[in-house]
């Protein structure tokens, strides 16, 4: 039976791009469902059975059911090993997952603040209480719940915003220190943890363009790893990118 890949994704969010720049390097085809985020779609019952969390991306492969983008990534991987994208030396593939709990643990936080102040607070402002009550009541997560109420209200604070800007300048250093090592963030290999990181480099630079003139190494690899065609395919405009 030939294998089949689905995808529950968005157009524009980060941690879809990181399973769609696996998806695409490893040349695997899939079958995308869009969930419009700002929809709530991602909040309908029968997607919370998939994914709990409520969140983007999920991967169902012949029916089985993978959540989490990092999760999903290191998946593929394993089980469809042509084209690899992780080291098999222990040591480098210890160093690719520091990346990549990096882009999990500070990236996506970091992305957060800045990306839902620009892309939800007016939408949350303009809901009548009882919308805004409905849409806080079925998200699953507790930390997101509170930052929608957040947004409700005053928006982020300063040191909501301070903290968010200290975890770009962090990652960005330990790009610019990693690549002493190139040319990829893990070493010789182009890897998951290159994929885990693109998305919020691309998502910092938008908010902060000077990060990047700062960083020559990071800027370099910028420019190589946004030269590959996986990479252009899941970044240039197309319906993937077009969808909410
Ligand atoms: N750790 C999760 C995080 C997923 C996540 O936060 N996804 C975002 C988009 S990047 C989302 O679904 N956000 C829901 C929203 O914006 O309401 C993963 O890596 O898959």
């Amino acid at each position: 039976m030939a294998d089949k890949l689905e995808l529950y994704h968005a157009g524009l969010s980060s941690c879809s791009k990181k399973s769609r720049l696996c998806l695409k390097e490893k040349g695997l085809p899939y079958r995308s469902h869009f969930v419009a985020l700002n929809k709530f779609e991602h909040h309908d019952p029968a997607y919370l059975k998939l994914n709990p969390n409520g969140l983007v991306p999920t991967l169902v492969h012949n029916g089985t059911v993978i959540i989490e983008s990092g999760v999903i990534n290191e998946y593929l991987d394993e089980v469809f090993p042509e084209k690899p994208l992780r080291p098999s030396d222990p040591v480098a593939r210890a160093g690719m997952r520091v990346f990549c709990k990096m882009a999990d643990e500070y990236g996506l936080p970091a992305t957060r603040i800045p990306t839902w102040t620009r892309t939800k607070q007016a939408q949350l402002k303009e809901m009548s209480a009882a919308e805004f009550d409905k849409v806080v009541a079925e998200t699953p997560l507790v930390d997101h719940r509170l930052k929608l109420q957040a947004l409700k209200g005053e928006g982020f604070t300063k040191k909501e915003f301070d903290e968010a800007y200290g975890k770009m300048d962090y990652i960005f250093a330990r790009c610019e220190t990693a690549l002493l090592n190139g040319p990829w963030l893990a070493g010789e290999m182009y890897t998951l943890a290159d994929i885990a990181i693109l998305p919020y480099i691309f998502a910092f630079s938008e908010v902060r363009p000077e990060l990047m003139q700062g960083h020559t190494r990071t800027a370099d690899w910028y420019a190589r790893i946004m030269a590959r065609p996986a990479v252009k395919a899941t970044y240039e405009p197309s319906a993937e990118t077009a969808a909410a």
